[in-house]
């Protein structure tokens, strides 16, 4: 006969940390003086300006600039971050703009001139942008940098880094194999089983569960539910655990 034990401790000795994670998706400083990772047009590598060591992407006067990377992964990410830094010598609003690309194709993010930065002309700018919208989390996403200076005027970029952070993943659905691990805050609402239970279940965290429906332990005998103090369950009507 099968026998399920459930044990309350306090010491989490096995809770599972889930927690967001930055990660780089892409960095691009240009002082390896080449456009290795972009689709360009316009840009030259040059040193007369540069945020990074010595060597930037240059945009001269009376050119159409064209710089993207539209292969990036960020399909999972809770939020998708753009960095970059821009040199402007006399642009206006109407002479640099920036994107970045949704599931349906370039988004507008802005103009990219020393004014619309926040930011003066001839120093170096940083422009910053975060989203944690859906249209930017997936595998070609990716940032765009255009400008157009006229007459007298040019745009240096340099240190574009490109990050993402992951993800926290659902606990409220059973892993294929292995030991189940819920984080009691995510309130899993277990009403819409059988849930079969692979191995055994850890519960951490504080919050409340709720089981309404059939939670089957199938691995065969030993299996245990841990909880840790501070996750409530509560079987409700139709709940049931079998072992
Ligand atoms: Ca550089
Ligand atoms: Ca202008
Ligand atoms: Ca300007």
């Amino acid at each position: 006969m099968k026998k399920i034990f459930i044990w309350i401790f306090a010491l989490m000795l096995f809770a599972v940390i889930v927690s967001a994670t930055t990660l780089q998706e892409f960095y691009k400083d240009f002082d390896d003086q080449t456009f290795d990772g972009l689709v360009y047009s316009g840009f030259i590598i040059d040193n007369t300006r540069a945020h990074t060591v010595s060597y930037s992407a240059f945009c001269a006067s009376e050119t159409s600039c064209d710089m993207y990377n539209a292969t990036l992964d960020t399909s999972g990410a809770s939020v998708v971050n753009i960095s970059f830094w821009l040199n402007d010598d006399d642009m206006e609003p109407a002479d640099c703009y920036y994107y970045a690309n949704s599931t349906t194709g370039w988004n507008l993010l802005g103009s990219c001139d020393a004014s619309s930065l926040g930011c003066s002309d001839d120093v170096w700018c940083h422009m910053t942008w975060s989203s944690s919208d859906a249209q930017y989390k997936h595998s070609g996403f990716g940032f765009r940098i255009t400008p157009t200076p006229a007459k007298g005027e040019n745009a240096w970029v340099d240190t574009i880094n490109i990050t993402y952070e992951e993800g926290v993943a659902d606990t409220c659905t059973p892993p294929g194999s292995g030991d189940w691990n819920v984080d009691c805050s995510d309130a899993c609402d277990w009403s819409s089983g059988p849930y079969n239970v692979p191995a055994d279940m850890y519960m951490t965290g504080t919050g409340i569960v709720t089981l309404s429906a059939l939670m089957d332990f199938t691995a065969g005998s030993g299996q245990e539910i841990y909880m840790s103090t501070g996750c409530e369950l509560r079987v409700s009507s139709g709940g049931e655990i079998r072992g």
